[in-house]
């Protein structure tokens, strides 16, 4: 039976003494996942920047001057050809991104439809993150052959209104309810570095943890200041809190892939190891985030050759081999 964590436990586990905590958490991570396996999905903008929402860290709000260019959602055809690259660079998964406030039921939606379907018949898991969703709309993303559907939480519902206030906490918990009705699987998660509080990351991890079942894919990302932002001055986040956060997601939701998210780009590999260490089982790869930059796949490639880890392959490769 999955555990219930109060905040207090939570916060315990998040204070642990440093190396304790890392050792703790691989333990979990050891009981739950096979060691040294990394799920590696790319990421790609299909369509960037103008959106509507006010969400202080992100370069697409359409209100900040940021240097992100807007471009209307992309062709089918460029989209296939990104995930041939994606599937070529080692990629299992491709996780498709549009700067949206929410879903519309037009043309825009029956493309991405298309390339769902398309991206999926080449064995590549399709994921996507295109803003709020009704059930229906994520009924339809599930029969296109959706694997996952990114919505992220963020940040605690106490701190949600100092970061976003073109919508509210119960919106996104809406929509995740929405994409596990449609038989989807939930990723989510949040941002830290973006001024929170301990309290702030906990109350996170603490809400995600209620959720039942539990999201299958925890992304943590470390804010990625961008110019024209209102966050673009803060200080980047210390690697400590990067792996203090991910060893507690890993101990509280002891099954969920825990991605370490946005933010590499920053970090030494002796950093992102410690991550790994503390459970993080999964990076987006690629050189470009949505609009930002991240280690190209050679560069990650050449760190699981040294750290010892190897990319988790697809579903419909597993079932391909096992009829070899
Ligand atoms: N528009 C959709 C939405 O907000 O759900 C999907 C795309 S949005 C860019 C996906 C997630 O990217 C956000 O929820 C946030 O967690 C993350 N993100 C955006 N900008 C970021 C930044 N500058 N640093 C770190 N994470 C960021
Ligand atoms: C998530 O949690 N992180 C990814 C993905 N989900 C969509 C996005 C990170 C974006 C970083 C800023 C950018 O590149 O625009
Ligand atoms: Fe729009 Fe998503 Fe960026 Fe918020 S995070 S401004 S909803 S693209």
């Amino acid at each position: 039976m999955t555990k219930n964590w109060t905040k207090e436990e939570i916060l315990e586990v998040y204070n642990t003494p440093l190396m304790e905590l890392i050792y703790k958490a691989a333990e979990v991570h050891k009981q739950h996942h096979k060691v040294g396996e990394v799920q590696v999905s790319s990421l790609l903008s299909i369509k960037t920047g103008g959106c509507p929402e006010d969400c202080a860290y992100c370069p697409q709000a359409a209100r900040y001057h940021t240097e992100v260019k807007v471009h209307k959602l992309m062709d089918v055809a460029e989209v296939t050809e990104a995930a041939d690259n994606a599937k070529a660079g080692g990629a299992s998964r491709m996780c498709l991104g549009a700067a949206w406030r929410e879903v519309r039921d037009n043309r825009d939606f029956d493309k991405v439809l298309d390339m769902v379907k398309t991206i999926n018949s080449k064995g590549l898991e399709v994921c996507a993150t295109l803003g709020m969703v009704t059930e229906d709309q994520a009924k339809k993303l599930a029969d296109a052959g959706l694997y996952a559907y990114n919505h992220n939480l963020d940040t605690s519902e106490e701190n949600y209104n100092n970061i976003i206030s073109t919508r509210n906490y119960d919106d996104r918990l809406n929509t995740i309810k929405n994409v596990r009705k449609a038989g989807l699987t939930v990723c989510s998660g949040g941002i830290i570095g973006m001024g929170e509080s301990i309290e702030d990351r906990v109350g996170m991890l603490y809400t995600l943890s209620l959720l039942r079942p539990q999201p299958e894919s925890v992304p943590i990302n470390a804010l990625v200041a961008v110019e024209g932002t209102p966050l673009e001055d803060q200080p980047p986040v210390p690697i400590w809190d990067m792996v203090r956060m991910i060893a507690t997601t890993r101990i509280i939701l002891p099954n969920t892939a825990v991605r370490l998210s946005a933010g590499r780009q920053g970090m030494s590999m002796e950093g992102q190891a410690l991550c790994f260490l503390a459970g993080a089982n999964s990076i987006f790869a690629g050189e470009k985030l949505l609009t930002t930059p991240n280690p190209d796949y050679n560069q990650d490639m050449e760190m699981f050759k040294i750290l010892g880890l190897s990319p988790k392959k697809a579903f419909a490769d597993k079932e391909k081999e096992a009829l070899v």
